[in-house]
């Protein structure tokens, strides 16, 4: 049957190439997609071959380009490829794009997720010109079944001059019921309290809204999203994740958590993963997540029994994981909801329901400021993501690395971070295979003393001590974080001239 029902809406299906002639030189086009789901498959790349054509011909053509998180090849990558980008935001994962931003070319807002939305509607990004958001169907009444994100598709579809609609037939079709999508948003000063006040209470409606007045196309396609596959969990995420788990049992103990610990959010890398795997083996039950990305352990711990339910915004899924859950979706139905990225990471929500946020990080400094974006202070790896909204609203949360990077020419642990998302003030626990800093409650020099005792990597303890001896020495009347200004980015300083710290 067609996925498209709405007898205005079906008028409108044409090809990826002509609603791609709906978008202009210097638009600003607002697209789907969330850590790798619920993007556009045809579109971005039949509009990377309209901006090609353009520049050959000598013609200018760039768009500002926001999304709700990371997509895939077939939209950043493409569009990067096209040097047809001058603004990207709010977060960016694909390596072309990557290339573009650290170049220059791309300037590059990066932001945190739950932010973006209401900046639009405040008008921080102009007019919206352009939305292109995939969906799994088109109902008789004109209203949109999501796919596997949401994202900021209902401010896209809210505030675009003009719509285009790409229905993706590879999205099951029971996904209609999964999601959570708040029509109550208004700017200040007009607004009311949010009412969730459980993880996977609905305040919203299943479906999302657009005036089909401003759709201008719709495209059918049937391409998959992008193949989420983790690295096998390794030696050091494993004991990682071993740190982790025991702390949670500790914070259970001292009676500061029930006994199915409090709703888990848990970032995307490595360690998120394997410590999802860790509580599959645990004795932890009925769990909650309220997170962004629902990854494929949070369905291994729904398929074990382990996870009651999940809160999120998109699904983040291996190949394999995905066509059994499309296979499978409803049986899953009232288990996971997807809900706006304004809801799934609003401080609010995350604050009353007291999340446990576990995020990865490049660099912790003795103090406890983690860096989570930048190589050498300047140089863009993905973007600040979710993790700012989780984690400075977090009842508890950890930051997790390995005590080194590059076969230990780097430590991860150092004097001054190049760069800050996570200030001092908010950091909670740090974790690295060696061990565990927990830093509440301590002031900055007791802070100094667990991180590089328990987190450093052994090759560079004792460098890390005699820096805060020496910066302590040094820092009469200073002594709260004490620095040596003309040391404390050696490290990296020594990096960048010779290769290692
Ligand atoms: O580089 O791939 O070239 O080897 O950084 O490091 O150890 O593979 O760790 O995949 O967990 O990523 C912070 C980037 C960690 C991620 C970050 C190099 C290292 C490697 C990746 P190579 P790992 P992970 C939810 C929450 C921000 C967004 C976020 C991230 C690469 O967790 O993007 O949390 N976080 N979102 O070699 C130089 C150091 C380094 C270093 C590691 N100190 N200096 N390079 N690397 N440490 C999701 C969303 O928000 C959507």
């Amino acid at each position: 049957m067609s996925r498209i029902t709405c007898p205005i809406l079906a008028q409108r299906v044409t090809s990826a190439a002509e609603a791609a002639a709906h978008i202009s030189n210097g638009d600003n086009v607002a697209m789907s997609g969330f850590t790798g789901s619920g993007y556009p498959k045809a579109v971005p790349g039949a509009l990377a071959e309209q901006i090609e054509k353009a520049h050959a011909a000598g013609d200018e053509f760039s768009i500002g380009l926001l999304t709700g998180a990371s997509t895939s090849h077939e939209l950043d990558g493409v569009l990067a490829e096209s040097k047809g980008v001058h603004l990207r935001a709010p977060f960016n994962t694909d390596p072309d794009m990557r290339a573009g931003i650290n170049s220059g070319e791309v300037e590059y807002v990066d932001t945190h997720l739950s932010h973006l939305a209401q900046q639009v509607w405040f008008g921080f990004y102009g007019n919206l010109d352009v939305a292109v958001v995939e969906v799994a169907a088109v109902l008789s009444n004109g209203l949109l079944v999501p796919s596997s994100s949401i994202g900021n598709d209902k401010t896209w579809l809210d505030l675009a001059d003009k719509v285009i609609i790409e229905v993706n037939s590879w999205h099951p079709r029971a996904f209609e019921g999964f999601h959570d999508v708040y029509y109550g948003t208004k700017l200040p000063p007009h607004r009311n309290p949010i009412q969730i006040l459980e993880p996977t209470q609905r305040i919203g409606d299943p479906y999302l809204r657009v005036d089909p007045d401003k759709v201008v196309a719709v495209v059918e396609t049937d391409a998959p999203d992008r193949d989420n596959t983790f690295a096998p969990v390794d030696a050091k995420s494993e004991a990682m994740a071993g740190y982790l788990i025991d702390f949670l049992r500790h914070e259970v103990k001292a009676g500061r958590m029930p006994k199915n610990l409090l709703p888990i959010q848990s970032g995307v890398g490595n360690v998120a993963n394997a410590v999802l795997e860790g509580l599959a083996d645990s004795e932890f039950e009925h769990l909650h997540s309220y997170t962004e990305v629902m990854q494929d352990n949070l369905l291994k711990l729904i398929d074990t029994g382990k996870m009651d339910s999940v809160s999120a915004t998109a699904f983040s899924l291996s190949r394999e994981v995905a066509e059994k859950f499309n296979a499978n979706a409803e049986s899953y139905k009232g288990k996971i909801l997807l809900r706006t990225q304004e809801m799934s990471n609003h401080p609010e929500i995350i604050r009353r329901l007291g999340v446990i946020a576990i995020n990865g990080m490049v660099e912790a400094d003795i103090y406890g400021n983690v860096n989570s974006t930048h190589v050498l202070g300047a140089k863009m790896i993905n973007g600040i993501g979710g993790s700012g909204d989780f984690a400075r609203n977090a009842f508890l949360n950890f930051f997790v690395s390995p005590s080194t990077a590059k076969d230990g020419a780097i430590s991860s642990i150092v004097p001054m971070a190049s760069h800050v998302d996570h200030t001092e003030h908010d950091v909670h626990v740090v974790i690295t295979e060696n061990g565990i800093a927990d830093l509440r409650g301590a002031a900055p020099r007791r802070r100094a003393k667990r991180i590089i005792d328990n987190c450093a990597h052994p090759d560079y303890r004792e460098r890390l001590h005699d820096y805060f001896d020496r910066a302590w020495a040094a820092s009469e009347g200073a002594r709260h974080t004490p620095h040596l200004l003309d040391e404390a980015l050696s490290w990296h300083r020594n990096l960048r001239d010779t290769g290692r710290m």
